[in-house]
This record gives C-alpha cells, sequence and structure tokens, in this order.
C-alpha cells in the first residue's frame, strides 16, 4: 500500500452568491429566497474554512467559481445583443432562466465530481466524473466549466483521469460525491464505495421531492472508474420527502467509520450488511448510528450535524467532526455532537466553523469541498497555484475585498454592472490561480 492522504478542494464563492429559491427539496434554499446575500461574508467564510482545514495539515485547493451571468447559457436560449442586453432581455422576458444563469453554486464541491482513490480503481489512477446536476437548471449549467478546474488541478494524465459527465439525461442524473462515501482502514489503502441513490431511472417517482440520483447513474460511475468493492444503496423515501435532497445531509463516512441518521437508507440493515461483506478482509467497519429520537430528521437537516466534515487530522488517533455553527445552536444537535468528546468511540472531537452565508442555500461545511485522497506521488502531481498556502490565502482574501459586494438582493442580479464587476475579479482571479488566459469561455 502507498500511503496517502485525504486533501480537500473547496469551491471558492463566486461574487453573485444569492438566495433565489432555485433548488426545491432543499428547505433552507426555499425557505431563504428573497433575502440579500453577502458574497464578500461568503467567501470570506469559505477562505476561513480553508484556511482551518490547512492548518490542520490537510492538504487545501481551491477551486474557482464559474463566469456567471453565464451569458453562453443565455444565448443559447436566443436572447441576442450586446452581453449587457443580453442580461437585460432574459430578465424581462425569462426571469428564473436568468436567475439560474446568475447562480454561484458551482461553491459546492461536494456536487463538483464522484471520485474514486487510485487504491480502488482498476487502471490504479484517481478517476473523477464530473456530476452532470441535471435536476435542477442552474446546476445543468456547471459540469463543462468544473471539467476545466478539474483539468487544471488535475493536469496529468497517468495519474488523473478526468471523465466528462454522464450524458446530461434524468436517466443518469447525477449529484456526485455528496452521494458517495469512500470507507476504509486507512487513507492509501483499498476499501469500500458506498454510491448512494434516489430513484431508478425508469421509475414513475411520485416523492414530493425530487431524488437527485439514480442507481443506473451510480453503477456507471463505478463501472466508467473501475471502482472496486462498490456498494449500492438506496436512499431513505421519507428522509428525500423531509428535505434529503443529497445523502450527505444525513450521513458522513471517514476511514472505518460511517456516521449517520437512522432515516438515511432505505434499508440500514441491508446497508451495512453489505458493506461489511465487501470491507472482509480489509477491515471492519463501525457504524454509527442517529436515532430520529435522539434527534428528529428535521432537527437533523435544520443543524446540518451530518453535513460536516469527518476528518483525521494527521498525528491524532479518533476522527475530528468541523460542523457549521448551526450544529452548535440546535440544542439537540450539539448534545449529539458534544456526546463524542466525552465517548471512546471514532469520533473524538467536535470544532465548529461559520459558513452561515452558504447554510441558507443548504450548503454545509461538507458540501462546500471535495475529497481527494492522494498518495504523495499524486499531490506532487497536482496544480501548485491552487493549493492554499498563507500567501494565497492572503491574495485570495485582499482580491475578494476588492471585487465583492456585501449585499446582493436577487433583484441586482439583473444590475448589467454585476457582469462586468464579476468578469474583472474572475480575470484577476485566473492570474492568481495561474490558469491562463482562455480558462473562462469569456475570456475568448
Ligand atoms: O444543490 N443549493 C445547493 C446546495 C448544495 C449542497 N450540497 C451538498 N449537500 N453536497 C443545491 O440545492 C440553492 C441556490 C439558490 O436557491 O439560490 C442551491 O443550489
Amino acid at each position: 500500500m502507498t500511503p496517502a492522504v485525504e486533501a480537500n478542494a473547496d469551491g471558492l464563492i463566486g461574487p453573485t452568491h444569492s438566495y433565489a429559491g432555485l433548488s426545491p427539496g432543499n428547505l433552507a434554499s426555499s425557505l431563504n429566497k428573497g433575502e440579500a446575500s453577502n458574497p464578500r461574508a461568503a467567501v470570506l467564510q469559505g477562505l476561513e474554512k480553508m484556511r482551518l482545514l490547512a492548518d490542520l495539515g490537510l492538504p487545501q485547493y481551491v477551486l474557482p467559481p464559474h463566469e456567471r451571468p453565464f451569458i453562453p447559457f443565455l444565448r443559447s436560449l436566443g436572447f441576442t445583443g450586446s452581453d449587457a442586453q443580453v442580461v437585460e432581455r432574459a430578465w424581462t422576458d425569462a426571469p428564473s432562466f436568468a436567475a439560474a444563469a446568475c447562480s454561484a453554486s458551482p461553491m459546492w464541491a461536494a456536487n463538483a465530481a464522484t471520485v474514486t482513490p487510485s487504491a480502488d480503481a482498476a487502471d490504479g489512477r484517481v478517476h473523477f466524473t464530473p456530476a452532470n446536476l441535471v435536476t435542477n437548471l442552474h446546476r445543468s449549467l456547471e459540469h463543462a466549466q468544473t471539467k476545466r478546474a478539474l483539468d487544471a488541478l488535475f493536469p496529468d494524465p497517468d495519474r488523473f483521469a478526468v471523465h466528462d459527465a454522464l450524458p446530461s439525461v434524468g436517466h443518469l442524473a447525477d449529484e456526485g460525491a455528496a452521494n458517495h462515501v469512500h470507507l476504509c482502514a486507512e487513507h492509501g489503502a483499498p476499501g469500500v464505495n458506498l454510491l448512494v441513490w434516489g430513484r431508478e431511472a425508469h421509475e414513475g417517482w411520485t416523492g414530493r421531492y425530487p431524488a437527485r440520483q439514480t442507481r443506473e447513474a451510480s453503477e456507471t460511475l463505478a463501472r466508467r472508474h473501475g471502482a472496486q468493492r462498490a456498494v449500492l444503496a438506496r436512499q431513505g423515501r421519507d428522509a428525500i420527502a423531509g428535505g434529503t435532497f443529497h445523502n450527505d445531509v444525513v450521513c458522513v463516512g471517514a476511514l472505518d467509520t460511517l456516521f449517520f441518521h437512522d432515516m438515511a437508507f432505505e434499508d440500514r440493515a441491508a446497508v451495512e450488511t453489505e458493506i461489511r461483506r465487501a470491507a472482509e478482509g480489509l477491515f471492519e467497519p463501525v457504524f454509527v448510528e442517529v436515532s430520529s429520537a435522539d434527534l428528529p430528521l428535521a432537527d437533523a437537516i435544520s443543524s446540518y450535524l451530518f453535513n460536516s466534515m469527518l476528518i483525521q487530522i494527521p498525528g491524532e488517533d479518533r476522527l475530528t467532526l468541523i460542523c457549521p455553527t448551526e450544529t452548535r445552536d440546535n440544542a439537540r444537535s450539539h448534545a449529539v455532537a458534544e456526546s463524542f468528546a466525552g465517548s471512546n468511540g471514532p469520533i473524538g472531537a467536535v470544532r465548529y466553523v461559520d459558513v452561515r452565508q452558504s447554510m441558507r442555500n443548504g450548503g454545509g461545511p461538507a458540501c462546500l469541498r471535495l475529497r481527494v485522497v492522494l498518495t504523495e506521488a499524486e499531490q506532487a502531481a497536482t496544480n501548485p497555484a491552487m493549493r492554499l498556502t498563507p500567501d494565497l490565502h492572503a491574495r485570495l482574501t485582499a482580491w475578494a475585498e476588492a471585487h465583492y459586494r456585501d449585499r446582493l438582493t436577487p433583484a441586482d442580479l439583473a444590475d448589467p454592472a454585476l457582469l462586468d464587476e464579476s468578469r474583472r475579479a474572475l480575470d484577476e482571479l485566473t492570474g492568481i490561480l495561474g490558469l491562463g488566459a482562455g480558462f473562462y469561455p469569456f475570456q475568448h
């Protein structure tokens, strides 16, 4: 076995971060629709979280925001004229499409791609498939630019395979790593790939809210990546109806530990049995389940206890849970989280981070990061300009303070000045992250 560490690549929050209510089934998105956002506070909160993880000793990378408003999409809808006219006409004739074209949703990097570590891939490379995110219009616009970003961060084809997204059809609806958990004895060791889906491709889905991942999409990802020891599990139908739009809202895993709410899976006992069977001879899985009696689903969703980062801090034996401050503010969630510190179970410590701007759109600490297990040689093959150092953190902070607004209402998204501001910011960012001119379509 080649030793490895778990790196995080976080989505840098973009200048159009807003509350447009674009995601049915994501309760926070619906609840906060129309509120004013603070894009500057949002990006700084994200950067603080990245800095904390880097300071704890985990490699931390930055994935750049996408260009928004996304003019090529609006032009594809038949809007013509100058870019400013395209924006104006779209807001007049098709406001919901215009709002989708403005979303800063690529910040939630857990949905950027599904990742298979090299130890689990048949060809020994790290595999990435950007998620097609077809269930929501605003998110379906992400995958081509996400692939460019992953190509920039993981440029060596001998070590990394960055695939295209699955075909953009509902039958293969895919939401990326938010529905994938990798379990193993230690990073770098072969493990079990748990792939969680919400409906079947041809199922007549009658759920209250959309199920965003199909079984066939999960199967295709495993096949394409040559992912060994894949276990497929159905999300709990009642969990989706209660607002669990991704499995990572009620479940997180790291190393040998799966931490989840008792409503996460349709057939919990079968999931445990299959994981145990797949892990045979490799490790003994540890299941940490929280009951609905201790934490009703509604509390789990509003406080995002499970949308935490479960990490191994170098040198520490037990895992650390990085929760949003909302977990601390919810008495029941807080009690569950604090009970770990006093136990001798696999989770030994809890820390809280402020990502409130993102949380109001249903994005917790775990949503903001894509986990990638990397060996030393794989780390060396990543793009060093995209790795967070104290210097890059300082430069990005100054950059955000210079370019981002501190207040944005959904109505402000129609302001033609926002397009220019965002482009100026992203132009400068391509220089800071060494991405090269032409990284964004507007630079062509
Ligand atoms: O896809 N919210 C995102 C939140 C994604 C969270 N990611 C994970 N759980 N991994 C979503 O629903 C809301 C945007 C708005 O309403 O303006 C949004 O897209």
